[in-house]
Formats: C-alpha cells, structure tokens, sequence
C-alpha cells in the first residue's frame, strides 16, 4: 500500500511508448466507426479478446492492423491527448514518444498529417498537463534500409520538431547491422539515437546497436543478460534499457511477471527504467508496470525511486532540464 502510494506520487519519465500502441480498444472501434474503416470485430470487447499474444508477429500483425483505423490529422490529436492524459494521471512529468511513420505513409496517409497530430497533443500537454516531450520516429526494420532513408528523407523538413529516430518491429532476422547507413545520417543531422534490441533478438544485436547504430539508450535489452561481457560494458557506459515487464510477459520475453529482470538488472548496476511499450495492447500503462514489477519482486523504496530517477537521467534532456526534475 505504501509501496503503491509511493509509485503513484513519483515524478517520472516515460522513455520507450508507442503512439499507435496506446490506441485503446474503444478509440479503435470509434475510429472505425468515424472513417468508415471495416475492421473484423464486432465490438470493443472482441478487439480486446484478440489481444492473445505468443510472440512479437503475432503482436505487430494485430497492432499494424489496428493502426488503419487512423487517418486523420484529430485522429493522431485524439490518440495521443487521451494517452496523455493518462500519463498525466501516472504523474508523468516528461515524454519520448515513438511513432512508426512507415506504418502509416504505406497507406497513403501523408507524414505530415501523423506528425502534426501528434505533436498538436504534445503542444497541448506541454501547456495544460506540464509534461514535457521529445518526439522519435521508428524505423520499421522488417522493411529496407532504402525504405529508412526515404523516411528520413520526409522527415528532413521538420527536424525541429523531430528529436530522435528508433528501431523496431520485427527483430530477428533484421539486425541493427542492416540500418548502420541511415542511423550514421541520422546521427549526422544531429538526431538523437536509440534501437530496440535483446527483445527477442540474441546479445550480439545490442553489441550491433552500440557499435555500429552508436544508439544512446537500448530499447529493452533483456538478452544481453546473456553475455557479461556485454553486461559490463553496458555498465560501464552508463548505457539505459528501457525495459517494459507487462510488454515482456504478454509477448512471451518472459514466462510470467516474477522473471522480470529488472531486479537483477539494478543489481548489476544496469541503468534501467520502466515503461508501458505499447500499453493498450500489454494491459497496463506505466505506473501498472510499476506495481507488477514492484509487487512480484519485493522492489525496496530505494529500487523505485531509483526507476524513476533513471528515467530522468537517461532521457533525451538537457542536464539542467533533468536536474531540474530530481
Ligand atoms: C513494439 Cl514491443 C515492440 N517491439 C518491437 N517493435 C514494436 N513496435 C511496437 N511495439
Ligand atoms: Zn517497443
């Protein structure tokens, strides 16, 4: 109870969301409705049912599904104001959000009609819900390196609006080694950099994502427990996972909640933070990660405000914006 009071009340940033993971079931059905979208569910309650996961594909075919259903510039405002919302009322002070513009260029919706709903919400949240944000676009690695660069290329005109790029999608058989390319021009126009790896992908992709993407976070990481090596060199870089326990458990990373390894993570002196990934499809958004993970694994004080100071510290701030919040 105390436990929870203290998780509840806690400053935090969330590092590692997908936009098009918040879509609830209900926004899902009402969008359909809205722009007369055919989707194959009777109701909100079916959608929900859908939500059975063994693995990442089975996950992505189901969430790139879902993403039809957005099409216009409120659309993107809808979606991501009401996932503010909801962070607000984890007291989430600061964003980094994802969106995966290939998801939504290959049907025809324009780039600009993603990015300027979102960041529309993100203006409005900054204003009456004091969360700050940056904004990262996503690389669908199941798709080319040339199809990145196009997508860099799109980007290319709002670059102050635009803060990182990302990796992700289907991870094994698409190693980080096949985006080296796109992420050094990325890093050239002085976008920050991160990548899912050591999701479902063995440690050498993390080993790719930092040496040859030079990523400044790993988006979840959890195999690179398998190799110390890497362990110590991720300590000793001071490098931040961005772990995600309810994502893992509903997408088979781990058997059940208890094996989360952000316990053992801290215990190495791993810099690791907590959060909801895609929330509307893994049941819960950051502070139900936070309980699960605090309940299962007997998280001292110390551990959860340490998650949270982490986030902070591995956030995309500058220093003084991240002191700021400590
Ligand atoms: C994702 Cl959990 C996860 N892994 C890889 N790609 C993704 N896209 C959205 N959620
Ligand atoms: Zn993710």
């Amino acid at each position: 109870p105390s436990r929870d009071a203290l998780i509840a009340r806690l400053p935090k940033a969330e590092l590692h969301l997908h936009i098009e993971g918040s879509l609830e079931p209900e926004m899902l059905f009402a969008l359909a409705q809205r722009n007369g979208v055919a989707i194959p569910f009777a109701s909100a309650e079916a959608v929900r049912a859908a939500y059975d996961f063994s693995n990442l594909q089975d996950f992505l075919d189901i969430y790139y599904q879902g993403m039809a259903v957005l099409q216009t510039e409120q659309d993107f405002y809808d979606l991501t104001w009401a996932y503010l919302e909801r962070a607000a009322a984890d007291t989430v002070r600061h964003v980094e959000i994802f969106f995966d513009p290939q998801g939504h260029t290959e049907r025809g919706i324009a780039f600009e009609t993603v990015l300027d709903g979102i960041e529309r919400a993100l203006q409005a949240g900054e204003e009456r819900l004091g969360i700050s944000y940056r904004l990262i676009i996503c690389f669908l690695r199941h798709l080319s390196e040339e199809d990145a660069f196009a997508t860099l290329a799109q980007a290319m005109p709002h670059l102050a609006r635009i803060h990182g790029v990302g990796l992700d999608s289907s991870e094994l058989g698409h190693p980080p080694a096949k985006f080296a390319q796109v992420f050094a021009r990325a890093r050239e126009m002085g976008l920050h950099v991160t990548a899912h790896a050591g999701e479902e992908g063995p440690p050498e992709y993390v080993h790719e994502a930092l040496d040859l993407l030079q990523v400044e976070r790993i988006d979840h990481g959890n195999r690179a427990l398998e190799d110390p090596a890497l362990v110590a060199r991720l300590v000793g870089e001071g490098m931040t996972l961005t772990v995600c326990p309810l994502s893992n458990l509903r997408l088979c990373v781990i058997d059940r909640i208890e094996s989360s390894p952000v316990q053992r993570m801290l215990d190495l002196g791993l810099k690791v933070t907590i959060n909801a990934d895609d929330p509307a499809y893994f049941g819960g958004y950051v502070n139900d990660n936070f309980r699960a993970v605090a309940d299962a694994l007997d998280l001292s004080p110390d551990a959860i405000v340490r998650l949270a100071e982490n986030s902070f510290t591995g956030s995309f701030l500058p220093m003084a914006d991240q002191i700021a919040h400590l």
